[in-house]
């Protein structure tokens, strides 16, 4: 079976997707292939962010790879955290600060209106390519669920009486962002055109 990698550090991610892909492909982890660097996150947008990643794999691994770089945009917060959702407290990856500062931001403001977006640019035979999926939804008062990472327990999809951190992973994974993204990348995958060479 073809092999690609997932550049992230974020182990829930890595197995959303490996789950959406693993008949097609086997996804390899930063771990598997020895990559423990620190790759600065240091762009203004998504687009940028996924792109830094996959480029930093690829030229120092010469390896087909992808990355994402997902985040929540608040309609009443001006798009915020948006790129900067991972530390949006102050303390990179504290889901829980961060999701408290969301709540206090927000306060009883009547829109709620958010969404999650995913990037992913895809490294394969020297060529980007990038993907985007988006989920539109509403951030509730207070958490519900403890399921899924981030801001999953606050963060209701339209259509939906439950939060992200109520459903199943395979719920989510039916109708997330980066299920969006990730079904885009899987199906410009299966283009019988397309054939995944080792670099
Ligand atoms: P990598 O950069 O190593 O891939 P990360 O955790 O930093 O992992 P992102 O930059 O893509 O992931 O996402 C930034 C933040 O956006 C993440 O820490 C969460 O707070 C939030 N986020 C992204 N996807 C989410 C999801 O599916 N559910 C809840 N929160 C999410």
């Amino acid at each position: 079976m073809q092999q690609l990698v997932f550049a992230t550090n974020n182990a829930h991610k890595l197995h959303e997707v490996a789950e959406k892909i693993k008949d097609r492909l086997k996804i390899l982890s930063l771990d598997d292939i020895g990559c423990y660097d620190d790759i600065p996150e240091i762009g203004q947008t998504f687009h940028d962010n996924a792109s830094i990643k996959s480029h930093h794999v690829h030229q120092k691994y010469k390896i087909n790879c992808f990355a994402d770089d997902s985040g929540l945009e608040v309609d009443a917060l001006n798009g915020e955290p948006g790129v900067h959702s991972a530390r949006y407290s102050g303390k990179y990856g504290d889901h829980d600060a961060n999701m408290t500062k969301l709540l206090r931001e927000l306060g009883s403001n009547a829109n709620r209106k958010a969404r999650f977006r995913t990037v992913i640019s895809l490294i394969l035979n020297n060529e980007e390519h990038f993907f985007e999926g988006t989920v539109e939804g509403t951030i509730r008062h207070e958490r519900a669920g403890t399921g899924g990472f981030g801001y999953d327990p606050v963060f209701q999809p339209d259509g939906y009486d439950k939060t992200f951190g109520e459903m199943t992973l395979e719920q989510k994974n039916h109708i997330s962002h980066r299920a969006r993204a990730v079904d885009q990348l899987v199906a410009f995958l299966n283009d019988p055109a397309i054939a995944l060479n080792a670099s």
